[in-house]
């Protein structure tokens, strides 16, 4: 027998131990050493139940992911076929459900009569995260046995219910005591099926599952949901799969669900998050760091500042459970701070997601004090104070002078030198960079750079330690605003060129949001500060030899304290939350050209969307080249969950690859020679651009 499978016979009872780590993912050779395993049950004379389990507990996590969009994800025998033929053997098939059953693990339990699972286990059908749908019965046999209404709720939302929850929905039969005794209770189930002369599959609890919905109930439906939805294509597919599953026969439904998913596996939507799914996985990997290697303990943390930025810091900490002295330099600014942060607490008792009990818990690890020498026991300090160089670097310097041999100590920059800090101590190898997005409470991306210095064991410990306060941490080298602020400055100054050729900023957003970023790029300025984005532009000024016209509409803003939202007018006029376009602006605009010698123009969109993607494209691939990025997914993973870019495209590295790299360059050598003299200047093709399109290369990699 396979080495995929554990097989034994007992009691009267085939027991089916599936035996593929990490999550018995069904790939094409599982589902063949599967279905041999069924038939060889099915056959024997001696088996009167089959009992289909994980070897090491966990069921199933369902298709393997890595087989979609390859001729392997249906290679016969394809997992809607596997699990048609277990469901057709002519005795109880029982799954026994440990931790996991999702996606096409939770349709391989559907396809058996009978189902049983430990406390623990979760199960759902998340293919909805990958932009897929259930491919393998689930949009079928689920509402056959809960209903339709519950059935796309739970395969919509992609949500993953406990075991209890599943047994009330009726997706389980029963539920063990625990998981040690799972396969125990599975093979007691199995004999009282037996001794009952049981059928192989119950009746069905929901022959007819819309039979208590209205007539018009889909398309009351998508007409209600249609507007949330936007351009994801799988809640259409499902909502259609859902209810083919109330019209049809189950043969006819599946075939219909079949041609749904594949209509969805071949989308570019799926094969952008599934592109992220992996590259989230990987984003942990660090080539030079060995996985074994032994890391620092960190028991305790430290964040100094207490402001926005430190108090949201801090709250990761101790909500991982992790103690967390909060130190401040006066007393109304701790308590300022320690204030703040229960009163976000409190939103959330209000929200109903925290009990009073579990703040108070919370509220409990965090000690506030004045005095650095209560850092002295820390195992890990995050400075979170004033984004100045020279503040920094004293801050380091008492931390040098009061922190113990080992503690990590990372400073919270967003665009800061690392190294320049590092350097300055004693104990550069000690030193990292973690650049916290606001609210840092909520927001899941974590840039960690790592500094020339910085020692292995502590970039992985930071590693570790992001993942247990719930982060996506990814990896970046040291240069002006690491990954994302970097690649933020092309795309930033192509909208505002753009405006003083002729667009306007609403035109501009539109062009943005169309493509579905969270928001404009004005937007999003206005809301960050036009004044915040000013000084910082003013303390890099003296860097820059470059041209800086099109820096010209910020500072006349700024000049004008049209702030953005704060001051209800920036590159926008604010009503409320109401956004309008405003005049003014445009005439600023005209005045800046025409005092620039810049033509004005009708722009359209097109060119709109090239000069700022492609612009932010091409810093991407540069970042890459330069090692500051470990890989191009990366750079996705940055752009996604820090700068609102849709995660449907993938991120701009994947958008560049759908787009064509050689369309990408052909778009920057067009500007090039197009925008004359600030073409020359801006529109320079990243070399390693130029070199994977002339080595016929299309997808983005070092070379
Ligand atoms: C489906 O079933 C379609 C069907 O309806 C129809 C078909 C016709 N495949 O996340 P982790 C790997 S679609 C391949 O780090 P955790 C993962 O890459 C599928 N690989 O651990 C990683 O590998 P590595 C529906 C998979 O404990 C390792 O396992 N199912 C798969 O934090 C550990 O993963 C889903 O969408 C897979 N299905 O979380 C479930 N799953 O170590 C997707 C995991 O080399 N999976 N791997 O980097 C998950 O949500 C999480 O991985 C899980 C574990 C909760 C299972």
């Amino acid at each position: 027998m396979s080495d995929l499978i554990h097989y034994c016979l007992e009691d009267g009872m085939a027991l089916i131990g599936l035996c593929r780590p990490p999550v018995n993912a069904l790939s094409q050779r599982m589902r063949v050493a599967i279905l041999s395993a069924c038939e060889r049950a099915a056959a024997d004379t001696e088996v009167k139940a089959i009992i289909l389990h994980g070897v090491h507990g966990l069921f199933c996590a369902g298709a393997d992911i890595a087989e979609f969009g390859t001729d392997a994800a249906f290679a016969e025998p394809s997992l809607p076929d596997t699990l048609m033929r277990i469901s057709e053997i002519d005795k109880p098939v029982i799954a026994a459900i440990g931790k996991l059953a999702l996606g096409g693990g939770l349709e391989l339990a559907l396809a058996c009569g009978y189902r049983i699972g430990e406390p623990g286990a979760r199960l759902g059908l998340p293919e909805i995260n990958l932009g897929l749908i259930p491919g393998a019965g689930g949009t079928q046999r689920l509402p056959r046995l809960i209903g339709a209404e519950s059935a796309l709720n739970l395969i919509l939302s992609g949500e993953q219910v406990d075991a209890e929850r599943a047994r009330l929905l009726g997706i389980l039969d029963r539920v063990a005591d625990n998981a040690e005794s799972l396969l125990d209770e599975a093979q007691a189930y199995g004999r009282e099926l037996i001794g009952a002369a049981a059928p192989a599959r119950p009746a069905e609890q929901c022959p007819k599952p819309a039979s208590d919905l209205p007539e018009d109930f889909f398309s009351r439906f998508r007409e209600s949901q249609e507007p949330l939805w936007k351009k994801r294509l799988a809640p259409r597919l499902v909502t259609s799969a859902l209810e083919a599953a109330c019209l049809l026969t189950l043969k006819e439904g599946l075939a219909r669900e079949l041609a749904l998913f594949q209509q969805a596996e071949a989308s570019t939507q799926s094969q952008a998050l599934r592109h992220l799914f992996f590259a989230e996985r990987e984003a942990g990997r660090i080539p030079d760091i060995p996985a074994d290697l032994p890391l620092r303990s960190i028991r305790k943390v430290a964040v100094i500042g207490a402001g926005t930025m430190g108090g949201g810091i801090a709250m990761n900490f101790v909500n991982a459970g992790i103690p967390v002295a909060l130190l401040e330099q006066q007393s109304a600014a701790l308590d300022r701070g320690l204030t703040q942060i229960r009163n976000n607490y409190e939103i959330s008792v209000k929200r109903g997601k925290l009990t009073t009990a579990q703040v108070e818990a919370r509220m409990e690890l965090l000690y506030g004090t004045l005095d650095y020498a209560d850092l002295a026991d820390a195992d890990l300090v995050i400075e979170a104070v004033f984004e100045k160089m020279e503040i920094k670097q004293q801050v380091f310097q008492t931390l040098d002078q009061v922190c113990k041999p080992g503690a990590i100590l990372a400073t919270n920059t967003s665009s800061l030198d690392v190294d320049a800090i590092a350097m300055s101590i004693s104990r550069p190898q000690d030193v990292i960079g973690l650049h916290f997005f606001s609210p840092a409470n909520v927001m899941r991306l974590l840039e960690v750079v790592r500094g020339k210095a910085t020692a292995p064991d502590v970039l992985a410990t930071t590693m570790q330690i992001a993942k247990r306060i719930g982060k996506l941490a990814v990896v970046s080298g040291v240069c002006f605003g690491f990954i994302g602020n970097r690649m933020l400055e092309p795309y930033s100054r192509e909208a505002h060129r753009l405006l003083l050729e002729g667009a306007t900023p609403a035109q501009v957003d539109q062009v943005l949001t169309g493509v579905g970023l969270n928001m404009g790029i004005f937007s999003m300025q206005d809301l960050a500060g036009v004044d915040v984005l000013y000084l910082i532009r003013q303390a890099n000024r003296t860097a820059s030899v470059h041209d800086e016209s099109y820096c010209r509409m910020g500072d006349e803003l700024y000049a004008l304290q049209r702030y953005g939202q704060k001051s209800g007018r920036g590159f926008y006029r604010y009503e409320g939350r109401d956004r309008r376009e405003d005049p003014e602006v445009v005439a600023l605009a005209e005045r800046l050209s025409s005092e620039l010698g810049i033509s004005r123009r009708a722009i359209d969109d097109q060119e709109i969307h090239d000069r700022c993607l492609f612009m932010l494209i091409n810093e991407g691939i540069q970042l890459l080249d330069e090692g500051i990025a470990l890989r191009a997914s990366d750079i996705d993973l940055v752009w996604i969950n820090g700068y609102g870019f849709p995660a449907l495209l993938g991120g701009p590295m994947h958008y560049a690859e759908q787009i064509g790299l050689a369309s990408v360059l052909a778009g920057i050598q067009r500007y090039r020679s197009e925008l004359g003299a600030y073409g020359e200047m801006w529109f320079k093709p990243a070399p390693l651009l130029e070199r994977l399109v002339a080595a016929g290369k299309t997808h983005i990699e070092r070379f």
